[in-house]
């Protein structure tokens, strides 16, 4: 990462008034941020009713909803309804949800990590945003490619309030000043070409196609294999951490697709997701696939379409795809 090029995320914003849409841009990230203060402290001060507890809710990936994830969609839209944005889409509901008026339409997952909330472990928001257009559906507008994000990034909430962000011309990544409350740019990101690291659930490995499983045992063998060099490990288990780690020093993530039924498409969804974070990454000049081609040409099916997600290092993102050629 290179030295700050500019001091707060208000500049930064202002710096946009010029562009198509840029002031709703501008107007819709200073609200998700508002959101996200909010989001931090309540995590801080652990004043969700027992962040621990599991209600009885499912969302629409099946999964069981926590109160924190209830606050933060809740939260996230009360700031969609505050800025030019008519659609918001988010993890925690299952259908696009109407959020007043204006050009954008917001794709959110408005708190990833869950299954780490209870353990103190770094979690975080991932949102994406576009043009909303004049569809009669508003699912319609959720199929869009991920080339057509206008903007995207990622909150994480742990010892910092940190945020993530791209317009499309660079990765800036912005820090939480308390005292002032206000976010302060701290880095524009690169992301190394040639990975040190890997970043995998490698419980699934039984159900992994046969590319996956070659390709992480050559990671294994390290200088003794393919490879003719060692990798370390890692895996928070948080997208955002997991993410934010590959953006500072390089690596590799992948969650593939694998055997068994409910992972046919991977574990992450394309939309609010996989799709941001690979715009953040490629702004860094990094590189993101489905495993195998660019996932930011591929037009996602629906809100919470799911897709095989592997992001981070060029090099080593090129690798994994000559492995999984044949899958
Ligand atoms: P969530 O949005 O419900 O928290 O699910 C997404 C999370 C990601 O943060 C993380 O990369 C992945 O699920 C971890 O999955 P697993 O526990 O299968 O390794
Ligand atoms: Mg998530």
């Amino acid at each position: 990462m290179s030295a700050p090029a500019m001091q707060s995320l208000a500049a930064h914003l202002d710096a946009l008034a010029a562009k198509p849409l840029g002031p709703e841009l501008a107007r819709t990230v200073a609200a998700l941020t508002r959101a996200a203060v909010t989001v931090h402290a309540t995590i801080r001060a652990g004043t969700v009713p027992d962040l621990t507890a599991t209600d009885t809710a499912a969302n629409a990936s099946g999964e069981t909803q926590k109160p924190l994830d209830v606050f933060a969609d809740e939260t996230f839209l009360a700031a969609a309804r505050t800025a030019p944005v008519s659609v918001y889409g988010s993890e925690e509901q299952e259908l696009p949800v109407p959020s007043g008026d204006g050009p954008l339409a917001m794709a959110i997952d408005p708190l990833d990590g869950s299954s780490n909330i209870e353990t103190n472990i770094a979690v975080g928001t991932i949102f994406s945003l576009f043009a909303a257009g004049d569809a009669p559906d508003p699912a319609e507008v959720f199929r869009r490619s991920g080339t057509e994000q206008l903007a995207a990034g990622f909150f994480i909430y742990g010892a910092q309030l940190l945020l993530v962000l791209t317009f499309g011309a660079g990765t800036d990544v912005f820090i939480h000043d308390p005292q002032a409350d206000e976010f302060r740019h701290h880095a524009r990101c690169t992301i190394p070409a040639r990975a040190g690291e890997y970043s995998v659930n490698a419980a699934n490995r039984r159900h992994w196609p046969t590319g996956m499983l070659a390709y992480v045992d050559g990671l294994e063998q390290g200088a003794e294999g393919p490879r003719q060099r060692d990798f370390g490990m890692r895996y928070a288990g948080s997208l955002v951490a997991d993410g934010y780690r590959i953006l500072q020093r390089g690596g590799i993530f992948i969650y593939p697709a694998d055997a068994r039924k409910a992972y046919a498409r991977g574990r992450l969804r394309q939309l609010y997701e996989a799709n941001p974070i690979a715009f953040c990454i490629e702004q860094a000049g990094g590189a993101a696939t489905d495993t195998r081609r660019r996932l930011l040409d591929l037009p996602p099916t629906t809100l919470h379409a799911k897709v095989p997600l592997a992001f981070g290092s060029r090099d080593e993102v090129e690798v994994l795809a000559t492995y999984m050629q044949g899958e």
